[in-house]
Order: C-alpha cells, then structure tokens, then sequence
C-alpha cells in the first residue's frame, strides 16, 4: 500500500514533488481503513434509494442501456497533439503556430460549458474517464479540450462529491496528446467573489502543476485592471494566456452605442498589450450576430497580431451561422460541444459545423466519422442526467432581449420557482434586461450576472418597479451582491456605475475605486495549513489548501460527507443518482483490480424513530444498514 499510496499521490501525479517529497508527506503513511469502506457505501447507496439523490425525493430508476464506447487500441502510442506543440514551442510558439493554420481549429467544450449548460454542470467523472481516451485518440487534431474551471469546480465539491483536482489528474494521464483549457474568472477564480492576491497566483500556478494549458481569463465587467495578475501568473507558469472580452450589447445597433465596435477593438489592443497569447471573445449570451461576428472579427484580425478565439452559445438557434461568418473573417478557434451535448443553451454542434463548412477552405482538418462516434457515448450518457436538463426545448430568440448567459437561464429559473415565482417567469426575464438597463448596460457574465438576476429577483418579489427604487429605494433593504457590486467590489464597469442608482444603494456607504486585490491581505498559506490540519486531523495536500482558501465551507462539508460515506465516485452514475433497484445487483471497483458486487436484498418497513432497514449482499454475504426515511 505504501508504493500506492505515492503513485496516486497528487503531488506525485502533478511532478510535484523533490527529494523531501517523502520526508515532508506524512500522508504517506496513513493507510485508509479499508474495512469498514463496504459498510459506509452501502450507506450512501441505502440512504439515496430510499429518500433520492441528496435527499431530494425517491425516482424511480429508469432502466439506462450501457452506453457506447467506440473502441481505440489503448496498446499504441497517442497520436502527437497540440499538447506536444505547447511543450516543444512554448506559448507563444503555439500562438504563432496557431496563425499559420489554413483549416480552423476547434475546442471541444462537451467536458465543461456543454454540460455547464445543459445539465446544470452535473456530469460526473467517471463518465468523463470512460470517453477521455477514445476522444484523445480519436480527435488529436484539436485545439484544445475544455475540461475545468467555471462551475465545474464547486459543483464537484458540493454537489457530486467530488474532488476537481482529482478529475484533472486523471484526465490529463488518458488525454496526454490534446490542450487542456480552463475557464478562470480572473480575481474571482473559480468562485463569485474577488479573493487575495497570493490566492489566484497559487491558484493558477496548482492548475498548471496539474494539468492545464490554456487559461481563458475573464472579468465580469470586462475590467482589464482586474485581468493583469491572472494575466501575469498563468505567463509565469509559461502557460497559455487566453485573455477573453465578454461580447455583450450588439456593436451594429445604433441605438446601442456603448458597445461598438471600437469599445472592442481598443478592449482587444488592451488585452495584447497585457499579455495575452491569445484573444478570447466570450460571447457567453449568444448575442453576436453573424454580420456582427463578420465585421467584429474583420476589425480585429486588422488590429491585433495575436490569434483568435470565437465562444458561443446556441441559445437562439443562430450559432452556426455566427461561426461560419466568423470563419470567413478568419477567426482561428471556435468553440465547439460533440453534436448530442450541442446546441440551445450550449455551444454549436462540432458535427453540423463541419458539414456546413464542406467545400470550404477552411473546414477543419478531422475525422468527422469519429466525432459520430464519440457522439453515441454522448447520447448514452446524456440519460443519466435527466434530472437536471433544463427544460428548453426550442431555439430561443428572446436571449436577445434579455440577454441571459447560457449557464445562468436555467439556474435563475430554478432559483425563482424556489422562491415561488415560476409562474412569473415571464416578468423576471423582463426585469432582468430592465436591471440591467438601470445599471447602466453592464457585462453580465458570471458573478455580475448573478447580481443581475437577484436585482430581477428581488424586484418581481416585492413587487417593485423602477420608479420605486429611485422614489423609495433608500428605505429598501437590497441583496448583498447588489450592495457589494456597486461598491467596487466585483470591480469598475465600462463607463463607471449610474451615479443617483449608486448613491441610492450605497446609503452612504463609500465605493471603493481600487482593485479589490489591493484591498485584500494575502493569505497566510502556513497558518492556514495547520488550521485545516487542526480541523481534518490529516495530512493537507496543496490542492487540499487552496480548495479551503476558495470555498471552506463547501470543503468541509465535502470532507464531511466522504468521512461519512468514502469516496462515491467510484458508484456508477445511475446508482450515485438513484440508489438500487430491488433486486438488482451492481458491480463497482473500489479501486484499481478490486471490485465488490452489491445486491438489495429487501427494505424494512419504518421503524418509530423514522429510520429503515435496508438488507443488501456484499460479495455475497449479508449486511445490513440503517438509514434515515426523509419522506
Ligand atoms: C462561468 O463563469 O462559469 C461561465 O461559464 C461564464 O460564462
Ligand atoms: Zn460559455
């Protein structure tokens, strides 16, 4: 167990590690008691048959087909990717090489904003392992794969029970050929907030050691100033820096005029000027028309010598079209999600895309044949998480009125049904563009889009217009984020915030014009290590640190949870969602050539104090666990 114990070791993994590796790594030595791993698996399995997945109700568990895997020789070596590229030329060797391809290049988004979007981010690991390789094997010619960061990481903690960094190592060691790309919030990271200095440096320099290549960096009010230390950081772990502009507003409306063209283009020269290897354009909405795309990416192929790198959303239907006129304009990268995972709220279809582009120069050099393929996984797959689809059935075109990024429609829906408000559904959308106009037009991408969306919230709440927040508004009590937004705290939109609506909000309050980074003490990492030690009685890895400096709550309690129940994403998805059928038996390897195989024998009736007794096999012996009826 001790050469185990470092092979899996994250610090291992990620080439972390020295001569003092050993001394220093306590952890080494701390062998799991595997005895009682059994007992508390068939506890989190008992508990979620009986009350649903995280307590949310009992469903029936549907009867899912084995999903298809299109079978690759796993004996051969990789084919050579851009991967290797970045390793052999450094970044701005890749961005160079990038502008001299003829064909344009795709990143392929199914493993982090298709299912952001779709599926309210809840695709699990294990399903993500079991197609990395095909996809690696069968698409080397990709730009990239996007994989992490956005929402990815706290959803994995909070709600999978998870740990993200574990999901990087493994994917990187099945898809060593092909780019990994994150989506890093700039000073907000992975989280909603700006953190300390020292923590998005640590932050990114741990997702280097781990995995990613490719950084796309955005502020959510397209503050460059809040940009540069992400910037700086990802330069320094010679990573590439995707600096994004998100695209909001329409620059061909006249009746638009703070988003034009020119906002952009001199937006673009900024972000060059800071670093960037390579230019983002978030178009997180799916508002950017294709004349728009057209004239957008003419203009900026004129004025900047770094390459592009076009993201949409499909939510109006439109993207396909976007994306053709951009590629006629001569963008170098598009974003991409495998056909069955495509479309609507998520990015356009990789596989429709190379088809409209057939017979055109510039169609991307691939085997569309295998993305056919990888798309049956998709299909599969896709099953598992019905639960969480968001209900959207149709090209939408009302995005351009209200302008919801892709992640946050489906989201805000939940959240206003939660608050009894689904039938109003129609008056938030409306006052989400109406706050948004009262802010002044704002980049509305997350966090400031979630700021947006509790203004439109509170709003239709109580039943407040606009004129009664400039009659009465000093007497209301706002959402935090709102408070915090206009003090600075998310940082400085284009154009500053709307003064009377800033004063209004403030009560008094002073706004801050610095960075809010300026503001922050950086975080003792040494002291922090031995609180958390203190509070897990284990020894702390780095990725362990930096996760509690993010989030130390949902840390906690994902450390809760796998002291109560182990580590499930070793279950299978249907089972991780639904528990177990009657009956049924399942099979699941709890680590590398050790497998148990479960079977539900029966279930008690309740008992007084409201607890069950469910009767399982466990390698064939009978055992027994109590769990709690929710119902
Ligand atoms: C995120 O920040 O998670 C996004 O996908 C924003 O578009
Ligand atoms: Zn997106």
């Amino acid at each position: 167990p001790f050469l185990e114990n470092v092979i899996q070791h994250s610090r291992f993994l990620s080439g972390e590690y020295n001569t003092t590796f050993i001394d220093q790594s306590p952890d080494l030595f701390v062998f799991p008691k595997r005895k009682d791993r059994g007992t508390k698996m068939l506890r989190y399995i008992g508990y979620t048959t009986i009350n649903g997945f995280d307590g949310d109700g009992k469903k029936k568990k549907p009867n899912f087909l084995d999903p298809r895997i299109p079978s690759v020789n796993q004996t051969e070596e990789y084919p050579s990717g851009t991967k290797q590229i970045l390793d052999e030329k450094g970044p701005d060797g890749l961005a160079n090489w990038l502008k001299e391809q003829k064909e344009v290049l795709y990143t392929d988004t199914t493993f982090r904003d298709a299912h952001q979007s779709l599926l309210a981010t809840r695709v699990r690991t294990k399903d993500l392992l079991h197609i990395a390789e095909p996809t690696a094997r069968l698409l080397p010619e990709l730009f990239s794969v996007e994989m992490w960061g956005g929402a990815t990481f706290d959803v994995s903690y909070r709600f999978l029970k998870e740990d993200p960094w574990d999901r990087l190592l493994k994917l990187r060691e099945k898809m060593p050929n092909v780019l990994f790309q994150m989506l890093l919030r700039a000073n907000n990271a992975v989280g909603y907030k700006n953190y300390p200095d020292n923590v998005i440096q640590q932050f990114v320099e741990k997702s280097a050691n781990a995995g990613i290549d490719v950084f796309r960096i955005f502020d959510s009010l397209n503050w460059v100033k809040g940009m540069t230390l992400a910037i700086d950081a990802v330069r320094s772990n010679e990573k590439v820096a995707e600096a994004a502009m998100c695209y909001t507003g329409d620059i061909l409306d006249p009746s638009r005029p703070k988003y034009d063209l020119a906002y952009y283009r001199n937006l673009a020269k900024e972000l060059e000027n800071a670093g960037a290897h390579v230019l983002g354009i978030k178009d997180m909405a799916g508002l950017l028309k294709p004349e728009a795309a057209y004239q957008l990416i003419s203009e900026l192929k004129e004025s900047i010598d770094i390459p592009i790198h076009l993201h949409t959303h499909d939510t109006s239907g439109n993207g396909i079209f976007t994306y053709a006129k951009a590629i006629d304009a001569g963008v170098d990268v598009v974003d991409v999600a495998c056909g069955p995972m495509a479309g609507l709220t998520s990015q356009p279809s990789a596989n429709s895309l190379y088809y409209a582009l057939d017979y055109n120069e510039r169609k991307p050099d691939l085997n569309i044949q295998s993305y056919e393929k990888i798309g049956h996984y998709w299909e599969d797959i896709r099953q598992y998480y019905q639960g969480f689809e968001s209900g959207m059935k149709a090209p939408h075109s009302e995005i351009y009125l209200h302008e919801m990024p892709g992640g946050q429609y489906s989201n805000l829906r939940q959240q206003a049904k939660a608050v009894g408000l689904e039938e109003r559904w129609d008056d938030v959308k409306q006052m989400y563009r109406r706050v948004n106009d009262m802010f002044g037009d704002i980049v509305k991408v997350t966090p400031s889009s979630k700021v947006v969306g509790d203004m439109a919230l509170y709003m239709v709440q109580n039943d407040l217009t606009e004129d009664d927040i400039y009659e009465r508004g000093e007497t209301l009590d706002y959402p935090d984020s709102v408070v915090q937004l206009f003090q600075g705290y998310l940082g400085q939109p284009y154009q500053g915030f709307p003064q009377e609506l800033q004063r209004i909000i403030l009560k008094g309050k002073e706004p801050i014009k610095e960075r809010p980074g300026e503001l922050l003490d950086n975080v003792d990492f040494h002291e922090l290590r031995n609180t958390l030690y203190q509070k897990l009685n284990r020894q702390i890895t780095s990725f362990d640190l930096i996760t509690y400096a993010l989030y130390p709550k949902v840390f906690m309690d994902y450390n809760k949870f796998y002291d109560q129940y182990g580590d499930m994403s070793v279950l299978d998805t249907p089972t991780f969602f639904y528990g177990m059928r009657l009956g049924e038996e399942i099979e699941v390897e709890i680590e590398q050539g050790k497998t148990l195989i479960v079977k539900l024998v029966s279930i008690g009736e309740p008992q007084q104090n409201g607890t069950r007794v469910i009767y399982f096999e466990l390698n064939g012996q009978p055992r027994e666990v109590i769990v709690k009826d929710e119902s």
